[in-house]
């Protein structure tokens, strides 16, 4: 069963008879001039290694050109350039970088990648459909929205996890690299099937003895590792590290001394890691070093490493994630959320062109319900991605059940109308289309560990998968991806399908309603672990979390007219809707206005009775799981049916604890009682 964990959605168990019955698979698969270790030969295996799980076959694998065995059914698996090299006959429509061809009409099946990272794809992407029991006859090229598609992994070197849920890193202890890297190759292949195509290994609180020469080759290891799967890794760096490891009396990026050491460095990675990704880099932010200790600008620190990246083709992310963690929250114009802006907005243009502004979905900080960040809107001249997050640090940490999607929908599908034009964050922004950008696209702390499923819990990984999905293609369904996941994951059982799917879609509703809605965030203790209920933490202190909730009124003013004036950099139809409360959609009303408790949502409800039911609403939602996943029983392994009916029964227990929790402290601000009767001073 742990294998079974590893394998993700890359099970392949062997089809239900009935469906074998219609199964109907070259038994021949040719994989197309390649070499060992490379995607194609990768995908040669793959394809063997799933069609004998789903059908019990055991087709051959060759692995150079077609040698007359063209008109023999096979499958076909290579670049665009070795099928053309070969004879191949298809018409294949145009293919932008990873993106593939997959054609499984008449005899012989023709996978085509536009490069081998895509050919691979390809593969992962016929398997899915036969290891799904499907299959019809189609023929379609699809290509990438976004040429970014990462993973960030906050691994420290002492072998723990920042936000990590999941035990211990797969890839450092005890400050160096694992020995045994088993794990760090299993997870390239689940990445390689989700078609994420780079992973940064290390934390953006990032130790500078990450770039020791023992752990330089140790990172070439790590590279060889994924690099049969298309991943292509690179590393966090910390600001300092020319004064903290290597001697220097300063880190200043206009210093001849530090550019010097950090192309030293630099052309030392490239030498164990010749494909190297590039940098992430988390300057100036919670303490972190950076530029600004020496009066240069963030676009000066981000562009010492890109000009050191550029003779090699790596680029920079650069976090857009920089605001004062000691903000008074005395003064009422304060915000937080204007952090990014303040810093960012008036470097645009002031980059080098293998600079990407990474920015968290948010204004703040990966809150169960945020707008999305206004800085998406204000970067014509650089290039930016999204950062969003797998791992559950304000969603409950693994331990409540909740399918994000819904959530990262409500970020990629707002239109922030640029210039008054359409502009919606995935197909538009991210995608590179409205700036017409090179680079753009996505990274999603993920933060796996040695746990044998990945994340800590099964029903987790659907996040992840759903990530990969996402950001190769935003418009992907939500609950499509979802079923698909399941039957991979789970099989086939209709029952088992339509309970963690009907589960899975309500959970994120569920969640915001029992921890915190209409934009207040996520009510979490936000000075502690980020778990549980702590209100009070949010407010009176320097993080910026606030809600600024009294015996009156509640939420954060952050309109031009009397506020932070954080609803004024939307552009400009968005901020004018952001700036009244009546145009103001409820679930952010708390985002953007103070407003009294009796203030009335477009519901008719007032603020605190929204409070009170809505917090009732979501933990019944919650104590509900159990039932229904032990309806489950028999229907799937007793190893996964009891590992999840544990963390569900929790989550139950939970919610009601964060219900309690909640309507209890705003009811002794407010002291207005619940018109059901349930809250109050009994
Ligand atoms: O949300 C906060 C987390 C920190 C994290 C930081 C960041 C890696 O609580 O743990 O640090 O964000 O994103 O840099």
């Amino acid at each position: 069963a742990a294998e079974d964990g590893l394998n993700g959605w890359l099970r392949y168990a062997r089809l239900p008879r009935g469906m074998l019955r219609h199964a109907k698979v070259p038994t021949h698969i040719i994989a197309l001039n390649t070499s060992q270790a490379s995607p194609v030969f990768t995908a040669g295996k793959e394809l063997q290694k799933g069609i004998q799980g789903v059908l019990g076959q055991n087709p051959e694998v060759t692995y150079e050109g077609l040698h007359g065995r063209q008109g023999e059914s096979s499958i076909l698996v290579g670049t665009i350039e070795a099928y053309a090299d070969a004879g191949g006959a298809a018409d294949i429509p145009e293919l932008e970088e990873d993106g593939f061809w997959l054609n499984t009409e008449g005899d012989s099946v023709e996978i085509v990648g536009q490069n081998e990272r895509g050919a691979l794809y390809g593969a992962f992407e016929y398997l899915s459909m036969i290891a799904q029991g499907n299959f019809s006859e189609v023929a379609y090229a699809t290509n990438p929205s976004a040429p970014i598609r990462w993973i960030n992994q906050w691994d420290n070197m002492d072998g723990t996890i920042e936000r990590g849920y999941a035990g211990l890193s797969i890839f450092f202890e005890n400050n160096v690299i694992v020995s045994n890297l088993t794990r760090v190759y299993e997870y390239a292949r689940l990445l390689s099937s989700i078609r994420v195509n780079g992973i940064i290994v290390n934390n953006v609180n990032a130790n500078p003895i990450l770039l020791s020469l023992e752990n330089m080759a140790g990172l070439g290891r790590i590279a060889d590792a994924m690099r049969p799967w298309g991943v292509r890794i690179g590393v966090s760096l910390n600001f300092a590290s020319p004064q903290t490891l290597g001697g220097l009396d300063t880190y200043d990026p206009f210093d001849k001394s530090v550019i010097a050491w950090w192309t030293d460095i630099t052309d030392k990675l490239y030498e164990h890691v010749p494909d190297m990704v590039g940098y992430l880099v988390k300057a100036n932010s919670e303490g972190q070093p950076g530029p600004l200790t020496y009066n240069r600008t963030l676009a000066d620190g981000a562009n010492l490493f890109a000009k050191a990246l550029q003779p090699y083709g790596g680029i920079v992310m650069f976090r857009a994630f920089v605001y004062d963690h000691h903000l008074s929250h005395e003064n009422w114009y304060n915000d937080r959320a204007n952090g990014q802006m303040e810093f960012f907005k008036d470097l645009d243009g002031a980059f080098e062109d293998n600079v990407v502004i990474q920015i968290k979905y948010g204004p703040i900080d990966f809150q169960v319900r945020e707008p999305p960040s206004p800085l998406f809107a204000h970067l014509p001249n650089t290039a930016s991605a999204i950062e969003l997050q797998v791992t559950q640090e304000y969603y409950g940490q693994q331990c409540h059940l909740v399918y994000i999607p819904p959530l990262w929908r409500t970020i990629l599908d707002y239109d922030l109308r640029v210039d008054g034009q359409k502009s919606v964050v995935g197909t538009d922004i991210l995608s590179g289309k409205t700036f017409n950008k090179k680079l753009s696209g996505y990274a999603a702390v993920v933060n796996v560990g040695l746990n044998t499923t990945w994340l800590g819990t099964h029903l987790a990984m659907s996040n992840l998968y759903a990530y990969g999905r996402l950001a190769w293609d935003p418009t992907n369904d939500d609950v499509r991806m979802l079923e698909d996941w399941t039957r991979l994951t789970f099989g086939f059982d209709e029952t088992v399908l339509e309970t963690i799917t009907k589960m899975s879609m309500v959970s994120w509703p569920a969640y915001e309603n029992y921890t915190g809605n209409l934009g207040i965030q996520t009510l979490t203790d936000i000075t502690g672990p980020h778990y549980g209920p702590n209100p009070a933490s949010h407010d009176g202190n320097g993080w910026g979390m606030w809600t600024r909730a009294n015996e009156h009124s509640i939420g954060m003013d952050r309109t031009v007219w009397n506020g932070t004036g954080n609803a004024g950099y939307y552009p400009p139809e968005i901020a004018a809707m952001y700036e009244k409360v009546e145009t103001t959609p409820d679930e952010l009303l708390l985002w953007f206005h103070h407003v009294p408790y009796t203030q009335r949502l477009k519901n008719g409800n007032t603020v605190i009775q929204h409070f009170y039911d809505a917090h009732y609403a979501g933990a019944e939602t919650a104590f509900g799981f159990p039932a229904q996943w032990a309806a489950l029983e028999g229907k799937i392994d007793r190893q996964r049916f009891e590992e999840t009916l544990f963390r569900l029964e929790y989550q139950a227990g939970h919610a009601i604890v964060w219900r309690d929790a909640i309507n209890q402290f705003y009811f002794n601000k407010s002291s207005i009682p619940d018109a059901r009767g349930r809250v109050g001073n009994y």
